[in-house]
């Protein structure tokens, strides 16, 4: 098998790329990982050099490119059917890909008013009610998926869903938009993770800030 290589950007803002790196690492997958730096100056045209649609993550498997975080996920169900990205009943499998696709092309609000912020302040901004909304709906989620799996994680063990709603993990708790059992619960599951640790410390670390996404 060639060796995988993820391209992502930053580690302290960079959610879309959280979600595959963090899905690799808890299901210890062996993966290169090769930061590409966000250049406001040029519109990151550097990316295009890796990635048809100048975004990451991309997921370099050989001479194969995968791109879109969700795409990567599935592929990486696919190349590793042992390792249950997704979850073994048909059932949870189905109701898995459901909030993994809502989060993929939803929650706009939540998502663009409160970037995901590694190191930013614990504190608390005005937010739009679609952002309210946004955040009402993932508390409904969360709590569902951990009545029916009874946790720690949506599905029980940690799959592709959890790995598409971690970095709002983050975002509820630095901007203070939640205290519902379930999102505490879950936070703490997750945040325990090491591969959470790992990515957080590193965001923490780095010196780049991106002025549009420090609300
Ligand atoms: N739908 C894409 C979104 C990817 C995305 O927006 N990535 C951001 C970084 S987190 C990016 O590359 N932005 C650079 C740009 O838009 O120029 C996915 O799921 O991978």
């Amino acid at each position: 098998m060639a060796a995988l290589e993820l391209i992502i950007g930053n580690k302290n803002y960079s959610s879309w790329s959280f979600r595959p790196w963090i899905a690799m690492k808890v299901k210890e997958v062996e993966f290169k990982e090769t930061l590409s730096l966000f250049d406001e100056a040029t519109d990151q045209a550097h990316f295009l050099e890796f990635s048809p649609t100048k975004k990451v993550p991309v997921l370099k498997d050989g001479e194969t490119t995968i791109w879109e975080s969700l795409a990567i996920l599935e592929y990486l169900a696919d190349l590793f059917p042992g390792l249950d990205f997704w979850p073994k009943e048909r059932i949870a499998r189905a109701q898995a890909r459901s909030i993994s696709s809502e989060m993929h092309a939803g929650f706009g609000a939540l998502r663009i008013e409160c970037s995901m912020n590694m190191r930013r302040e614990v504190r608390a901004i005005d937010v739009s009610d679609a952002a309210r909304k946004d955040v009402a709906r993932i508390e409904a989620i969360w709590q569902g998926c951990l009545d029916s799996s009874g946790g720690p994680f949506l599905f029980g063990d940690f799959c592709n869903a959890d790995a598409m709603f971690a970095p709002v993990v983050n975002r509820l708790h630095r901007y203070e938009l939640s205290r519902a059992d379930a999102v505490t619960k879950y936070s703490e599951a997750m945040t325990a993770l090491p591969a959470w640790q790992e990515w957080e410390a590193a965001g923490k670390a780095e010196p780049w800030i991106v002025e549009a996404d420090e609300a």
